[in-house]
């Protein structure tokens, strides 16, 4: 355990077994989805016998990728034959959930391969990058070790990887590097404009219900500086739609024009209140303020989980988030 190894190690590794798991965190975005596919369509082609794990199903928007019905949750045993499993794009056990763990707890062999900067280097092996901009990045030369071909669907599954946890290669974490491994996935296969229309551009309709709900009721407050929303409880069943459909509200309202800080608060109807934090000022880490409730995350953006009541913990949370507005002001 902790121990960091290189692309070599593990492909080294890899190439013994013949039966494995791949397996990602929970609720899966596009790193998670495109990082377990693009492995296991890989190995596949290897000649290995791969299971492809994540809890929570794909959601709808990935649910296009070739393969993407492969991946199921994850069993609640290990099934008999599997020697490895390889765990990518999730920072610690917990986020694969209590299945997920126990599954990874009870392997033979365990290896874990991500980009989170907090990873806890919980496998037999690791190969953990905090720079990197998607797990997607972590897997290519892992790949090109393995002699693994980069086939129109390991490509797709690994661009849309690249394409979400960049923002659509708009955040400030992507590098030229990334964009040079975009460049090599378009020229293994990659459909860019059907693509990015799958996943950008084709919103089912419950989800404009949610936007409507959302822009009708943010609040913002301190001169525009901090914006929020919160959805109470039985305000999905209202709107018909599932929890899925609220996973991306934070990013409705924060590109409003000098909001410093946007904030989701959301009864989970469980006595779980879920906070999403973005700072858009790198001057302000609400990693910090997260981990003042219990929660935590990168510096521009967090989240939080406290048990408590929606205006209660909304209050709190505002509170702190006025001072440390007030000790950067611009
Ligand atoms: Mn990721």
């Amino acid at each position: 355990m902790g121990m960091m190894n290189t692309h070599r190690e593990i492909a080294e590794k890899i190439a013994l077994p013949d039966e494995m798991a791949v397996i990602s965190h929970m609720r899966p975005d596009g790193d998670a989805v495109g990082s377990t596919l693009a492995l296991g369509l890989a190995l596949k082609a290897l000649g290995k016998r791969v299971h492809m794990w994540i809890e929570d199903a794909v959601p709808e928007r990935f649910s296009f990728l070739e393969g993407a019905s492969l991946i199921i949750n994850p069993p609640d045993t290990l099934p008999e034959h599997v020697e490895c499993v390889i765990c990518v794009d999730c920072g610690e056990p917990k986020r694969l959930g209590d299945t997920g763990r126990s599954l990874v707890e009870s392997a033979p062999f365990t290896i874990n391969i991500d980009h989170h900067e907090t990873n806890t280097l919980y496998g037999d092996m690791n190969l953990v990058e905090g720079g990197a901009a998607a797990c997607a990045c972590v897997l290519v030369p892992l790949l090109d070790a393995l002699g693994a071909l980069i086939t129109p669907a390991v490509a797709q599954a690994l661009y849309v990887g690249l394409s979400t946890d960049t923002g659509s290669f708009q955040y400030g974490n992507t590098t030229a590097q990334d964009m040079r491994l975009a460049a090599r996935l378009i020229e293994c296969g990659v459909e860019v404009g059907d693509t990015n229309r799958r996943i950008y551009q084709e919103f089912p309709a419950g989800a404009f219900a949610v936007q409507r709900e959302v822009l009708n009721n943010m609040v913002i407050e301190e001169n525009g500086q901090l914006v929020h929303y919160s959805m109470p409880a039985g305000k999905c069943a209202e709107l018909g739609v599932g929890r899925e459909e609220t996973k991306d509200l934070v990013d409705i309202i924060r590109v409003l024009q000098g909001a410093r800080i946007a904030v989701i608060f959301e009864d989970m109807e469980n006595g779980l209140i879920r906070i999403s934090l973005r700072s858009k000022d790198p001057a302000i880490r609400v990693n910090d303020v997260a981990a003042q409730f219990g929660g935590g995350g990168h510096a521009m953006a967090a989240g939080i989980r406290v048990r408590g009541k929606l205006d209660e913990v909304r209050s709190a949370i505002l509170d702190a988030l006025r001072s440390v507005l007030k000790n950067s002001s611009v």
